[in-house]
């Protein structure tokens, strides 16, 4: 029976007739590979390859293509399993984006080399499939509609964020987790529900540099951070590179990296007006001078790659201000970072900053262009219970002076500051409320009303 069930579909392929047996009917659309040359340099380039799944769903699942020219090599690739023997290049998946639901997506990447030219692979199949779409999606370039349609490029003026029609603006939005530990969290799925159920501006990507983070694999990171810059975009957010220094505090330690770093993202991501950087998490343990010197190293790289992007500098005491440290914002007034186009960055935990924290920024907000880059609706520790009333009056603060924002964290992680329940990056629904914590629906609720950018 089986055997004649399988000749019948092999009569019926041939006589074109596969509408008539389902599952073979997909088989022609089964799949969409958008293939996008990210960068190109001397004999090196970087690619992203978007996967979307428009057949049955998949566990497991094996991409193929082929390099059209003898030259051209996988270096190192991510999210995913990579191989190449002569022209044919195989990426076969890893654990957390094995499972492709119908219509889901994942991103993948690699950094090639090449001798001739590079041309764009050709013949992609998925788990055998050919995929017949192979489309670049171009990024928003006017106003759709999107933060960054109706923003573009943005720049400080006097004390605020500036939009292109040079009004001044308010971005709401999330920071990832850890890149290291929780990079399943960031893929097609989550980030179109970022953009379009939450609505928001800005998508913070935290990179952290110690713990397992950018020092440990630089290229890896790097590449990673660039994903995630061209996610944002065709999603029409912002997005802020966190260079996410933390332990040890003083920033002058990783000053080599910083300069490496900030000096490949900048000139990689140069022609974007979504990207905005952040050039020091928290530095603690460490002067303002110190804090001061290093921004003075890193600032002139970004720019010579980048000229025209804001620049986002970390303050005394975990980025507040020297509060932490028994100091205030009036060290960075009287000594200001010798440049233009930066703002300075504060940080608050609702549950553990309060009064004395908001009197410095209500104080600090007329004289120093300032970003939230990070808060959470907890303690300091990212966990405990979250405070609602000190949460409420820190976003109503932010909102009235137009201070940006980004939430720590778009992540599962298991603590009261993570905005999804645990297990969440485990599937592919990022969409329905049941998946948000209490503090994940606090934010989202903030987050998603109309922003009502002006324009005129
Ligand atoms: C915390 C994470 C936690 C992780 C820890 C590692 O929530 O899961 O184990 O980092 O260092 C910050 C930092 C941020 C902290 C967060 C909460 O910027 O990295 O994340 N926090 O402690 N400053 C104040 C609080």
């Amino acid at each position: 029976m089986k055997r004649l069930l399988a000749l019948l579909a092999t009569c019926a392929t041939v006589l074109g007739l596969t509408a008539l047996f389902g599952p073979q009917a997909v088989a022609a659309t089964g799949c969409r590979v958008d293939y996008t040359t990210t960068s190109q340099w001397q004999g090196g380039f970087q690619a992203g390859v978007k996967i979307t799944n428009l057949g049955a769903p998949v566990t497991g699942w094996t991409l193929k293509f082929a390099m059209p020219d003898a030259g051209q090599k996988v270096v190192q690739g991510w999210s995913a399993t990579w191989s190449q023997s002569g022209s044919a290049v195989t990426a076969a998946s890893v654990d957390w984006n094995r499972t492709l639901a119908t219509g889901a997506a994942t991103d993948l990447g690699f950094v090639g080399s090449f001798t001739g030219a590079n041309p764009k692979p050709t013949a992609f199949t998925l788990n055998g499939v050919a995929c017949t779409g192979s489309v670049e999606e171009p990024p928003p370039t006017s106003d759709d509609g999107t933060p960054v349609g109706v923003n573009g490029q943005l720049h400080v003026c006097g004390v605020n964020l500036c939009n292109q029609h040079n009004r001044p603006i308010q971005l709401r939005g999330m920071s990832t987790h850890g890149l290291q530990w929780f990079g399943k969290c960031y893929n097609a799925a989550s980030m179109d529900a970022l953009a379009k159920d939450w609505r928001s501006d800005l998508l913070r990507i935290a990179m952290y540099v110690q713990e397992g983070g950018y020092e440990t694999d630089p290229a890896g990171f790097t590449g990673r951070v660039n994903d995630l810059v061209d996610m944002a975009e065709a999603r029409g957010m912002y997005a802020l590179i966190d260079f996410h220094t933390l332990t040890p505090g003083d920033p002058n330690y990783n000053l080599d990296r910083a300069k490496t770093f900030f000096a490949s993202v900048a000139a990689r991501n140069a022609g974007k007006k979504n990207v905005i950087y952040e050039i020091a998490n928290e530095p603690n343990g460490v002067s303002w001078a110190a804090i001061k010197n290093y921004a003075e190293q890193v600032i002139p790289v970004i720019r010579a790659a980048d000229p025209d992007a804001v620049v986002i500098v970390g303050t005394r005491g975990w980025s507040s201000l020297g509060v932490s440290d028994g100091s205030n914002e009036s060290e960075v007034v009287n000594n200001p970072v010798n440049a233009s186009n930066i703002m300075y960055t504060f940080h608050f935990y609702a549950a553990s900053h309060k009064d004395a924290y908001r009197a410095a920024v209500s104080r600090a907000a007329s004289q120093l262009p300032l970003f939230v880059t990070e808060f959470g609706t907890v303690s300091a520790t990212g966990g405990g219970a979250m405070d609602r009333a000190s949460t409420t009056a820190w976003l109503d603060l932010l909102d009235q002076l137009k201070i940006s924002y980004a939430n720590w964290t778009y992540s599962d992680a298991n603590e009261s500051s993570a905005a999804l329940q645990p297990g969440t990056c485990d599937g592919g629904d990022y969409s329905s409320s049941g998946v948000l914590t209490e503090s994940g629906a606090l934010l989202k609720n903030r987050i998603s009303t109309p922003d009502s950018f002006p324009t005129g």
